[in-house]
This record gives C-alpha cells, structure tokens and sequence, in this order.
C-alpha cells in the first residue's frame, strides 16, 4: 500500500481541467486537499476560457501530453487516490482508462463531467461513450449531477424516486458506488446507493451565490476522506458537511458565482478581517496593458 512516512501527507492526484478564476477544476481540487491536509499533484486534461461568469471556451490538451503528465507523476510519488474530473476528449477518457487499468490505485472518485452551466461541452459526445464503457467500472465512486446522471443512464430523473433510479441503473451499467448530487433543486438532496443501501442525504439549501465549483471540492473532498481512512458512506457525508460550510463562506469574488471558501477550517474566525489591510501594488500606477 501506498503509507506514506510518518508526518508526511497522503499524496492525491486530480486529473481534470483549469479553470482561470480558480473557482472550479484542478485548482478547486488542490485547495481542497490542502484543506484535508493531503497533498495535491495534478494533471491537467483541458484548459479553460472562464471566469465567475462561466465557461466561454476550452482548449483540451493532446492525449499525449496527459499520458507524459501521468506517467512523469505516477513514476514519482505514490498516489493515494485519484480525483478525475473534466477530461475533454475521448483520447483523454482513454488515457486514463489506460492508466487506471495498469496501476491499480487504492481509490478513484470520478466526476463525470459533462457540460458547464452555460451549456458548453466539457467532454465531446464520444468521450461520454467512452467514459461510460470503460471509466465507470474503475471507479471507487462516481458522482455525478442529476443532469449527468440522466445522460449517463439514459434515464429521465424525477424528484428522489428518479435519482434512485439512475443510481440503481448506474450500478447496472459497472459502476461500484454511486452518489447522485441534487444540489440544485428546490429541497437539495444526494443519493448515494453502493449496492446494498440507498441512502438519501437531505440538506437545507444554503443562501449563497458563491457556488462556483462545488460539484469539484465535493469529489475531492471524497477523495481526500478516502485517503484519509474513512469509509465511503463517512467519506460522502463528511464531504458535503465540508462543501456546505464552504459554501456558506464563500467569498464574493467577481460578477458572476463567487468561489468557495475552501479554508474555512483553517481562518475560524481569527484571520476573517486580516484582509482589509491594503497593500498599494508597486511599480507605475498606469502600467502597459492590453485589456
Ligand atoms: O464543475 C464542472 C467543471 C469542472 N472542471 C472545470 C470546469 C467545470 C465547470 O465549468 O470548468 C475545469
């Protein structure tokens, strides 16, 4: 097993997208490990145009160049567990299948992300196909939205009833466990069914718009409390008591969805106004810009 030294941290590895604005993708991932103290590596699947406002372009990295990222890590340090999210391309789904055959990691947690918000596609129409065949199996847990739920167990998803459905489909179709996120609806609930139980986890909605990338720091935070010893069905539940809270602290950051606040545990009150020293930034006030 991968046991790290004695005060040293679990190692994590993230495979997924960079967003610019940090909100969601690997650096939503990283920060979510620090915050289990673990420590992140990634390896990055696509590059995004995006801020607060939403995804307006991706450019997916070659197949290629993700294998060399992989293989240069996995040679290196001594993975925990994986946290896979936007891939891009089916050669990219590929490249990990690859990888997930050959090394048999102790956990995955896969994020099947699928589109962004604003309807742009995250993982072109073969690479949904692909994942579908050969990521789902290779999973520990798969957590997909209702959205990707329903394209992934071709299911319509109605109310509770029909999240249990699709998890129960998605067992069906290889996956080992199944946590379906209903974040977005008017009563939020997650589905979690591993085969034997199907639980509901109910939640209050919390009034925030500061949301951007919960879908991320919800996997990684799975994948870290798996690193970390927990069981699966303690790894769920701690994982959205820590989004929640990430949540309801995050800051208000550019004009769209703000980011979460991925350290809440960290500040606990002492650092909250630590910030409204202003630093003057140096150099000339006009500085040369394109912008
Ligand atoms: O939340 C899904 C997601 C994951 N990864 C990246 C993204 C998004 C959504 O926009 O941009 C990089």
């Amino acid at each position: 097993m991968n046991q790290p030294a004695t005060g040293v941290p679990p190692v994590l590895l993230t495979i997924a997208g960079f967003d610019p604005s940090a909100g969601a993708g690997i650096a939503a991932d990283l920060k979510t490990f620090a915050a289990h103290n673990c420590y992140g590596v990634a390896a990055v699947t696509a590059v995004t145009i995006q801020s607060t406002r939403g995804v307006k372009g991706v450019q997916p990295v070659s197949a290629e160049v993700l294998r060399a990222q992989l293989e240069e890590l996995i040679k290196d340090v001594p993975v925990a567990a994986v946290k896979i999210g936007m891939l891009g391309t089916r050669a990219n789904v590929q490249v990990v299948a690859e990888l997930l055959e050959k090394k048999k990691f102790p956990f995955v947690v896969l994020d099947p992300v699928l589109k962004a918000t604003s309807g742009l596609e995250l993982l072109d129409a073969t690479g949904v196909k692909e994942l579908s065949k050969r990521l789902l199996g290779l999973a520990t847990v798969i957590t997909p939205n209702i959205a990707e739920a329903a394209v992934l167990s071709g299911l319509e998803i109605k109310g509770e009833e029909g999240m249990k459905a699709a998890a129960q489909k998605l067992r069906e179709l290889g996956a080992r466990a199944v946590v379906i996120t209903g974040g977005d609806l008017e009563k939020p609930v997650d589905v979690f069914y591993d085969g034997t139980t199907c639980t509901p986890f109910g939640g209050e909605r919390v009034k925030s718009e500061n949301t951007h990338g919960t879908g991320c720091a919800f996997s990684s935070a799975i994948a870290a409390n798996l690193a970390l010893g927990r069981q699966l069905d303690d790894a769920v539940m701690l994982a959205k008591a820590y989004v929640r809270k990430a949540i309801e602290r995050g800051y208000p950051i550019g004009k769209g969805k703000g980011p979460l606040n991925h350290f809440y545990r960290q500040q606990n009150g002492q650092m909250a106004h630590s910030h409204s020293t202003h630093v003057p930034a140096e150099g000339p006030a006009h500085a040369m810009s394109h912008f």
